[in-house]
C-alpha cells in the first residue's frame, strides 16, 4: 500500500530516529555502526529543513574526528558500537591519535565532501527560522570547512589538475564500481594479508548484493599499503598501486566550494578566502571539462598509475551535470545522455531513473551494490545539477519518481532497477535524509 506523502514523511524522519546516537546518525542499524563522512553530510541536509541544530551537531561531531592536515576521515569509529560488528575496524587502519582532533578513533580516507551543501542549508534554515544556536555551530564549523576544503585542493591535486586523486575505492563512495575494476584486477593481494571474517554479509538477505571476496582482498590489501606509507599523500602518490582522478568526487568538491564561498561571504571571512574558494572552484571546472568525452556524453576518470581513461558508463559520468556552473552545451548533452537507453530509457526500468551503471555495459549487474542498482542519494545530486542549471522540470520528475520508488520499497539503501525491490541494508538514513529533503519542499511547514 501506497502512503500519502505526508506519512512517508513521519516515517523518513523516524528512520533518522532510530538511526540517531545522540552526537551522530549511523547509515543503518546494524551494516554500519559508526559514523561516515558523506553519509553524515546528506543526513544534516535532510535534518536541516526540520531540526537545523541536530543537523550541526551532526557535522560537529564529524569535524570534531578532522585530521590536523584538515582531511575528514570517512569513518569515525563508535565506542558504543558491539566489537568486530563492521570489518575494516581502527586496528586495520592504526591510526596515530595525534593526527586528528578525535577522542574516538577514525580511518585513513575520505569521501566526497558534500559537508559544506549541509552546511549552507542549515545556515539558511537557520537565518529563516532564527536559529541563533544552529547559527553559531555553523560560524564555529566555517574554518574546519575551509580546511577540508584547503587539504583536497592541494594534497589530492598536486599538479594543479583541477581534479581530486583517491587513493581507495572506498574514497570514491562508489566502491565495487565497475569503473574501478581494470586498476583492481592490477593490484596484488599483499601477500600477508590476515585472516578475516566479513561481517557486512550477515546484514543482507543474499550476499550476491555486496561486493565478492576478490573485491575485499583488494581493498584490505589498499588499506595496509596506506598504513605502511603512514597516510601521508607524498608518499602514497610516490608509490601507492591506486590513484585515480575521480570526476564523481571532483564534481561534488566544486559544487560544495560554490556553497562554502556563499557560506564564507554571509559569515564576513577573509577575502583571501573566498579569492582561493573561486579559484578553487573554476580549477575544479577547468578539471572536469579536460574529462569530457563528447562521444560518451559523460566525464571519466582518469587511471593516474597507467595514465589512461576510464571508459565504464556510470552515474559518475554525470559529473559536469552535478558540478553546478558548467557549460550549456555541456548540461544539454549530459541530460540527452540521461534520458538515453544507457540510463534513464533503458529497457524494463521500473521507473525512468539511472542505475548506478549503465545496463548497457557488460559489467553491469542488477542487484549487487554498486554495478547497477539504483541509490536514492545519487538521484539526489543530479537532482540538485539540474535544479541549479534550472533544468527544474527535468528536476522534478526525477524527485517524483525517486519519491514513488521509496513509497513502494521503503528507505532502502539501494533498488533493484527493474523490479524496484528494496536491496542491501533497510532503513538506511541518507535515503530517508534525501527523502526529507525532497518532501520538505512539499510541506516545508511540517516539523
Ligand atoms: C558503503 O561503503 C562502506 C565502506 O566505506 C562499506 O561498504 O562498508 C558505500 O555505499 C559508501 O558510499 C557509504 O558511505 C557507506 C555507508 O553508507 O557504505
Amino acid at each position: 500500500m501506497r502512503l500519502s506523502l505526508k506519512t512517508l514523511l513521519v516515517r523518513a524522519k523516524q528512520v533518522l530516529e532510530r538511526n540517531d546516537m545522540g552526537t551522530f546518525t549511523k547509515p543503518a542499524p546494524s551494516l554500519y555502526p559508526h559514523q561516515w563522512s558523506w553519509d553524515s553530510a546528506f543526513i544534516a541536509i535532510g535534518l536541516a529543513s526540520y531540526n537545523p541544530l541536530r543537523a550541526a551537531k551532526e557535522l560537529r561531531h564529524l569535524f570534531g574526528a578532522q585530521w590536523r592536515d584538515g582531511r575528514v576521515p570517512h569513518i569515525v569509529f563508535s565506542p558504543q558500537a558491539e566489537a568486530g560488528s563492521y570489518l575494516p575496524g581502527p586496528e586495520w587502519w592504526g591510526i596515530d591519535r595525534n593526527r586528528s582532533f578525535a577522542r574516538e578513533a577514525t580511518s585513513g580516507i575520505c569521501q566526497p565532501p558534500v559537508h559544506a551543501l549541509a552546511a549552507l542549508r542549515i545556515w539558511r534554515a537557520a537565518q529563516r527560522t532564527g536559529n541563533e544556536a544552529a547559527a553559531a555551530a555553523i560560524r564555529i564549523l566555517y574554518p574546519r570547512l575551509f580546511a577540508w576544503h584547503r587539504y583536497l585542493a592541494t594534497c589530492r591535486d598536486p599538479d594543479d589538475t583541477g581534479l581530486v586523486t583517491i587513493y581507495h575505492p572506498w574514497e570514491s563512495g562508489m566502491d565495487n564500481s565497475p569503473r574501478w575494476d581494470t586498476s583492481l584486477a592490477s593490484i596484488s593481494v599483499d601477500p600477508e594479508l590476515p585472516h578475516y571474517d566479513r561481517p557486512d554479509l550477515r546484514h543482507v538477505s543474499d550476499q550476491e548484493e555486496r561486493p565478492d571476496k576478490a573485491d575485499y582482498d583488494r581493498y584490505l590489501s589498499l588499506v595496509r599499503s596506506l598504513r605502511r606509507a603512514g597516510y601521508d599523500d607524498k608518499h602514497i602518490q610516490s608509490q601507492h598501486p591506486f590513484q585515480m582522478q575521480d570526476v564523481l568526487f571532483t564534481a561534488v568538491t566544486v559544487a560544495a566550494n560554490g556553497a562554502l564561498a556563499e557560506l564564507a561571504r554571509a559569515l564576513n571571512a577573509p577575502d583571501e578566502h573566498q579569492v582561493a574558494l573561486r579559484q578553487w572552484g573554476e580549477r575544479g571546472r577547468t578539471g572536469l571539462l579536460s574529462r569530457w568525452d563528447p562521444q560518451c556524453g559523460l566525464a571519466l576518470d582518469q587511471d593516474v598509475m597507467s595514465n589512461t581513461p576510464i571508459s565504464a558508463r556510470t552515474v559518475a559520468g554525470f559529473a559536469p551535470l552535478i558540478a553546478t556552473n558548467m557549460p550549456h552545451g555541456i548540461i544539454d548533452a549530459q541530460i540527452r545522455r540521461l534520458d538515453s537507453d544507457w540510463f534513464c530509457a533503458a529497457p524494463d526500468l521500473r521507473w525512468p531513473l539511472p542505475p548506478s551503471t549503465s545496463p548497457s555495459e557488460s559489467t553491469y549487474s542488477a542487484r549487487r551494490y554498486w554495478r547497477g542498482p539504483i541509490w536514492p542519494v545519487a538521484n539526489w545530486l543530479i537532482w540538485e545539477g539540474l535544479r541549479s542549471a534550472n533544468r527544474l522540470q527535468r528536476a522534478e520528475q526525477i524527485r517524483q519518481h525517486s519519491l514513488e520508488q521509496i513509497n513502494a520499497g521503503g528507505f532502502a539503501e539501494y533498488f533493484e532497477p527493474h523490479s524496484g525491490q528494496p536491496l542491501g541494508s533497510q532503513q538506511q538514513s541518507w535515503t530517508a535524509a534525501v527523502a526529507i529533503d525532497w518532501l520538505h519542499a512539499a510541506f516545508p511547514q511540517s516539523a
